[in-house]
């Protein structure tokens, strides 16, 4: 559950039509990857991730970004169920993929900065807090069947 307003949800929704989930997903996942270093053990099986231009041209950093920003683009279809709709992704990346659901909050507040990075001034203090809520709410949700 997140708590936004009518204007909040408006406003988030409409740039996220605006986001290329493809290319955003790469992009936050590469920085990810390069800014906590730590969060590339989880994925040891990508190949070389050494430098950040090596993380930004591999492939598989590229599809796995896209597959984890098309699953966030489902919750923010469902702001007001968030638990429901990630309580699988949660028990998978609890029981399977033993990843510290701190790594969520991290990968939310990367989303955030590739926001700000594409769209500029568009991105208002308004529209940032907004998703800070968002990305919290999702991380939580993540988090959530964790035990
Ligand atoms: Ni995550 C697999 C969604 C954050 C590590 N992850 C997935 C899959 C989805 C997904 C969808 C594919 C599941 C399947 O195969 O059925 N991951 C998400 C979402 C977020 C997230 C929505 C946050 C918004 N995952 C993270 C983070 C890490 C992470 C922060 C680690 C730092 N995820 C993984 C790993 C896999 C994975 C590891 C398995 C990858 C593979 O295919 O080998």
């Amino acid at each position: 559950m997140v708590h936004l307003t009518a204007e909040e949800k408006a406003a988030v929704g409409a740039l996220w039509g605006k986001v290329n989930v493809e290319e955003f997903g790469g992009e936050a996942l590469g920085r990810l990857l390069v800014v906590y270093p730590w969060t590339q053990r989880f994925f040891d099986n990508f190949g070389d991730l050494s430098t950040p231009a090596a993380v930004f041209g591999n492939a598989k950093v590229k599809a796995h970004g896209k597959k984890v920003l098309t699953a966030f683009s489902e919750g923010m279809k469902h702001l007001d169920n968030l638990k429901g709709t990630f309580a699988q992704l949660s028990e998978l990346h609890c029981d399977k993929l033993h990843v510290d659901p701190e790594n969520f909050r991290l990968l939310g507040n990367v989303l955030v900065i590739v926001l700000a990075r594409h769209f500029g001034k568009e991105f208002t203090p308004e529209l940032q807090a907004a998703y800070q809520k968002v990305t919290a709410g999702v991380a939580n949700a993540l988090a959530h069947k964790y035990h």
